[in-house]
């Protein structure tokens, strides 16, 4: 009797179980994808539909808190389910950093950690919840070349396995390396690429490097892309931040000139389909035939150094390397018509911003890196209560 009883019981349990499942299964999402959704990008979708908006966030929060410390260049944030955060380090170091409790370290193989390479991007699959898969882009040695690579892997109980390269040859090199990875809300994967030394790399169609790319989560190129290729816009430098707003527009930051005696020239892109962002033709705010022009750059006489992109209520925040600050840009109609710079040289170089799943901004600083004045505690990660910026 006591059996029989536990028999229903459970079959009592397993009946809620599954009507709370079938309840929380999302219901596909009306999307403009020119190309077909495959089984797998529908899956993508759905998994980023539900994905939440951020909270508002209460004032009452504070408006900076050191979150982690003593990290060696702390190059990208992602968000894993359970809150916790999962930081890369240039230098090759994978961690997963809670509040309170001791860091883990995950070992990524096979980075090679010069100048601007080494472990740069990390992003986890939309549907990572059910999957496990992470994908990190890494400067890595092919017989004594610097090559960039996007690499998937499934990341389960702190350790990766089922290492596979989804882009092998990305153009690398001290400097110039992009590393920015993002899933778009059409469920495909975007890359940013620098031109790794050589400008005209930029313009050549048929070269990964200076490119933002856009490839299916398989590392496959989509039927829609706009010439056959893995290449989505061309004519980029060195850009370090892509995301997309509310609705559905892709803004991309991208380093200026470097020469002996010419900096600045840093960009904000809005960016489209098979569009030439005229590097290393055009920079400014001069013009050339079929060249987009940045919606705001920060002239010859300013540098932004801008290492990334995040999205907020109508803002686009930006860390700034050498202007050595949290940059915001405010976005109406496509146009940016103001830009704000908080923290100015309170925290020193700043990397990367993310909107946290509480709706709160997280920073990275970059004082390690050799270009900046080292501070106790560096590098750090900082969250920010965005309510209280002003
Ligand atoms: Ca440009």
């Amino acid at each position: 009797m006591k059996n029989r009883l536990g028999i229903l019981f459970a079959g009592i349990i397993v009946i809620i179980a599954a009507a709370a499942f079938v309840m929380k299964t999302p219901h596909k999402t009306e999307t403009e994808t020119p190309e077909k959704p495959t089984e797998d990008t529908q899956a993508i979708l759905e998994a980023s539909s539900t994905e939440p908006t951020p909270p508002v966030v209460s004032s009452n929060m504070p408006a900076t808190e050191i979150l982690a410390e003593n990290l060696d260049i702390p190059w990208d944030i992602a968000f894993l389910p359970d809150g916790s955060m999962l930081v890369s380090e240039r230098p090759g170091n994978l961690f997963v950093i809670q509040q309170g409790k001791p860091r883990i370290a995950i070992d990524v193989p096979d980075v090679r950690h010069v100048g601007e390479g080494g472990l740069l991007g990390i992003t986890l699959h939309p549907n990572f919840k059910q999957n496990k898969l992470l994908y990190l882009y890494v400067t890595t040695d092919v017989k004594g070349e610097f090559v960039n690579q996007v690499l998937r892997y499934k990341l389960e109980n702190n350790t990766l396995s089922n290492k596979e390269v989804i882009l092998a040859n990305i153009p690398g090199a001290q400097f110039h390396d992009g590393g920015r990875i993002q899933f778009g809300p059409d469920g495909m994967l975007y890359i940013t690429t620098g031109d790794a030394r050589d400008e005209d790399r930029a313009q050549d169609k048929k070269s990964l490097g200076g490119k933002i790319l856009r490839v299916r989560e398989d590392g496959s190129i989509p039927a829609d892309n706009p010439f056959g290729s893995e290449v989505y816009s061309y004519g980029h430098r060195n850009p370090q931040g892509i995301v997309w707003d509310e609705n559905g527009t892709l803004w991309e930051t991208e380093h200026g000139r470097t020469t002996a005696t010419l900096t600045g020239m840093d960009e904000v892109n809005l960016i489209e389909k098979g569009k030439n962002y005229g590097w290393p033709i055009i920079e400014g705010d001069k013009t050339a035939p079929g060249m987009e022009v940045p919606k705001r750059n920060s002239g010859a006489n300013d540098t932004w150094a801008p290492a990334s992109a995040a999205y907020l209520n109508g803002s686009l925040f930006f860390g700034g390397l050498r202007g050595e600050a949290l940059y915001e840009a405010t976005i109406v109609d496509n146009k940016v018509t103001d830009l704000k710079e908080h923290f100015k040289k309170e925290f020193g170089r700043i990397r990367v911003v993310r909107v946290g799943p509480d709706g709160m901004l997280y920073i990275s600083t970059s004082n390690q890196d050799g270009r900046g004045t080292v501070q106790k505690g560096d590098d750090k990660i900082i969250r920010i209560n965005p309510s209280l910026l002003k």
